[in-house]
């Protein structure tokens, strides 16, 4: 079970896979106005949120999630969180929250609901004008900028969103996208195919966005998104009022630093169909869980090593460090025997694409057990 797909064993099944793989990005990535939509909607909420006044004054309302990484689909949800200018006190969250709930309401947004005691206090609606289901959180910095960390990678190169996407077909059909019931998000299946994507045989797809900032950054005020960005961009962690996050990574700017990205990616020529297989492989064969982190970090970290103190909360299942939060395990929802059962789905979903199933066999629904 060592081989993992390369370019010279190329067969005709994965030429054809990665057609298929082609055809569902076509097929499941939405419009060229997607964002400008969305965008709108955000608009329209932002003014619900100034003129209720429930919030201070300069309270900002950010997009964050699949509306904006690259990875989003037409009936995606719209996940959005208000930015509070630092300094001011806004109370009791919950309380706050419970405010903005009943505004929404008031303001014609439809099947509002809440759950105020998260950790991080969430607001859920339907938006009466698109019918677009969204949900508003209260800071979370984070989200935003690891939204636009893997907005970054999806931009690197086109078979990044090709087998993304065929991925988010694979989970949601195979029922493995629930933390709700105890399976992964969305955001820890991508992390995960980035991990692979750094790490793929011969070069890398994707490189390293946040090792390679500080060293691609001889004009930081054109690399750098923005001229009010730091060198170091720093957010306070939304529940450690003392800890800052280096949320720091490369982000080009223009067409010339956007090709930079793509020709390191071109180093790698492994069609989608090689890389979706190759992806699967890794991870239900060559991954060892109990003993190493699933990363963006350029090393591959060893649970071990990671220590106590960061409070792994499984260690002998899945865990997935955060890009930024470095000390948060994107995958403490999922249960251990969620945990073998995704593993499980990954060698099979390896076997159905090397013995020539398509797109279709690998999103067969599961048998009922
Ligand atoms: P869908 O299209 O909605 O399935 P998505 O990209 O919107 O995919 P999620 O709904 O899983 O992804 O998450 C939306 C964002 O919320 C992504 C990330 O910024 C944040 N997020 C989600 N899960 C976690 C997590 N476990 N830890 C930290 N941030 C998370
Ligand atoms: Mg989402």
């Amino acid at each position: 079970l060592g081989f993992v797909p390369r370019g010279r064993q190329r067969t005709p099944k994965l030429d054809k896979l990665t057609k298929e793989i082609q055809l569902n990005m076509k097929n499941s990535a939405p419009g060229p106005t997607f964002e400008q939509d969305r965008e709108a909607v955000r608009v329209r909420l932002q003014d619900i949120v100034t003129r209720c006044n429930s919030f201070p004054s300069g309270t900002e309302l950010h997009v964050f999630g699949s509306s904006k990484n690259g990875f989003g689909a037409p009936n995606s949800d719209l996940d959005m969180c208000l930015a509070v200018p630092e300094g001011s006190d806004i109370g009791d969250p919950a309380q706050v929250m419970g405010r903005l709930a009943e505004d929404l309401e008031r303001e014609g947004m439809l099947e509002v609901s809440a759950r105020l005691t998260a950790r991080i206090p969430i607001v859920m609606f339907t938006d009466g004008l698109t019918k677009i289901e969204c949900d508003i959180s209260l800071q979370n910095p984070l989200a935003v900028h690891n939204t636009g960390l893997l907005a970054t990678y999806a931009g690197c190169d086109v078979r990044v969103r090709e087998i993304a996407y065929a991925v988010k077909r694979w989970v949601k059909a195979r029922e493995i996208n629930s933390p709700s019931d105890g399976t992964l998000s969305s955001y820890g299946y991508v992390l995960m195919l980035i991990h692979y994507l750094q790490r793929t045989p011969g070069s890398p797809v994707v490189p390293n966005l946040q090792s390679i900032a500080a060293s691609w950054s001889g004009e930081p005020s054109k690399v750098y998104e923005g001229e009010r960005e730091a060198k170091l961009r720093y957010v306070q962690h939304p529940t450690e009022p003392n800890s800052r996050v280096n949320c720091y990574y490369y982000k080009p700017k223009g067409e010339k630093e956007r090709g930079r990205l793509k020709d390191l990616s071109m180093r790698n020529r492994e069609s989608s169909g090689n890389l979706l297989a190759g992806f699967f492989h890794y991870y239900g064969f060559e991954f060892d869980f109990r003993k190493h982190v699933v990363s963006l970090s350029p090393q591959m970290l060893e649970k071990d090593l990671m220590g106590e103190v960061h409070c792994w909360p499984c260690h002998l299942g899945l865990t997935i460090q955060d890009p930024f939060e470095t000390f948060y395990n994107v995958g403490h929802v999922v249960k251990l025997w969620q945990f073998h059962r995704i593993r499980r789905e990954f060698a099979r979903a390896y076997t159905v694409l090397t013995e020539g199933g398509g797109l279709d066999m690998l999103c067969e629904k599961p048998e009922e057990v």
